[in-house]
């Protein structure tokens, strides 16, 4: 793997040329950005924790019939991607109120929507990134309702898995955001699953304490990140072994003791008074 030619860099992740054609090397970064760039910094150990435990649930994810960009990995950091014309669509999906859902509804973060939730951001960091209805991304000529319908049918099944093999390790799936690109073969254009599933675009809460154990960490300053990205990955069975990691990325830690330990426990949701979500009738 020795192509080196830079293609992109973005904000987690540098894009080089595969060896191949029609492929891509994504190397994943430690750079930690939120607020659509406002906050910035580092989280040790990121890159390889969140390359590790995307590979994992990409695969897992393809095994299952979801086609996704990713080929194989490569080394700690990198992993071989089929180069997609990415729609330009953060595909959210909630299961649970949290973060700018739960800010603008004034939800109670960790109350159950019931059934599974789409929200669609236009990605355009000039523009924040702002929400978008499936009416403008028709009328922008973004995504045809026949590729929108493929991407909700994928997402949903994504959102379906990820929860239940979460779930298998004592983590809530709270919301995901996806991306998707176009693929072509020939004529043939396949919508598959790209860029990353990882805590960076996860919200992932423990079951028993709801502690957070994703970049919502670094979000709200909360500290004990980089426990958190490796319990994530400890628990799904994908942490890199200790001289690996000591070698590299977290050289000079002591082994970990436990995020969920490190980490402060969430805030208790309130009385449910005032939230817009009404329990569905049975
Ligand atoms: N997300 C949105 N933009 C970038 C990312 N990673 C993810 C968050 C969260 C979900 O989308 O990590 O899992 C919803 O985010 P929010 O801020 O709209 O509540
Ligand atoms: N990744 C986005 C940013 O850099 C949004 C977020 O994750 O909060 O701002």
């Amino acid at each position: 793997m020795t192509s080196k030619t830079p293609i992109y860099e973005g904000k987690a992740k540098k894009l080089f040329e595969g060896p191949e054609p029609g492929t891509l090397i994504a190397h994943y970064k430690d750079d930690a950005t939120a607020f659509n760039n406002k906050k910035r910094g580092q989280i040790q150990g990121k890159g390889i924790i969140n390359n590790k435990i995307s590979e994992y649930l990409m695969t897992r994810l393809g095994e299952m019939g979801v086609p996704t960009h990713f080929i194989r990995g490569i080394n700690m950091r990198q992993q071989l991607v089929r180069a997609v014309d990415i729609v330009p669509l953060e595909i959210i999906v909630r299961n649970y109120a949290a973060g700018s859902f739960a800010e603008r509804f004034g939800a109670f973060e960790g109350e159950p929507l019931g059934s599974p939730l789409f929200e669609y951001c236009l990605k355009d960091d000039r523009l924040g990134d702002p929400f978008i209805a499936e009416d403008h991304i028709f009328a922008f000529g973004i995504a045809d309702p026949e590729e929108m319908d493929e991407i909700r049918h994928y997402a949903l099944r994504i959102n379906d898995f990820l929860s239940g093999l979460f779930y298998g390790i004592g983590i809530r799936l709270i919301d995901l955001k996806l991306e998707f690109g176009r693929y072509y073969e020939g004529e043939y254009e396949q919508i598959v699953l790209a860029d990353e599933i990882s805590p960076d675009t996860c919200r992932l809460w423990d079951i028993a304490t709801n502690d957070k154990l994703d970049k919502d960490r670094f979000r709200r300053d909360l500290g004990g990140e980089e426990d958190a990205y490796r319990e994530v990955a400890r628990r799904l069975g994908v942490l890199p072994s200790a001289s690996v990691v000591e070698s590299d990325v977290f050289a000079g830690k002591s082994p970990r003791a436990g995020a969920a330990k490190a980490a402060k426990p969430a805030r208790k949701a309130p009385a449910k008074k005032t939230s817009p979500i009404k329990p569905k009738k049975k």
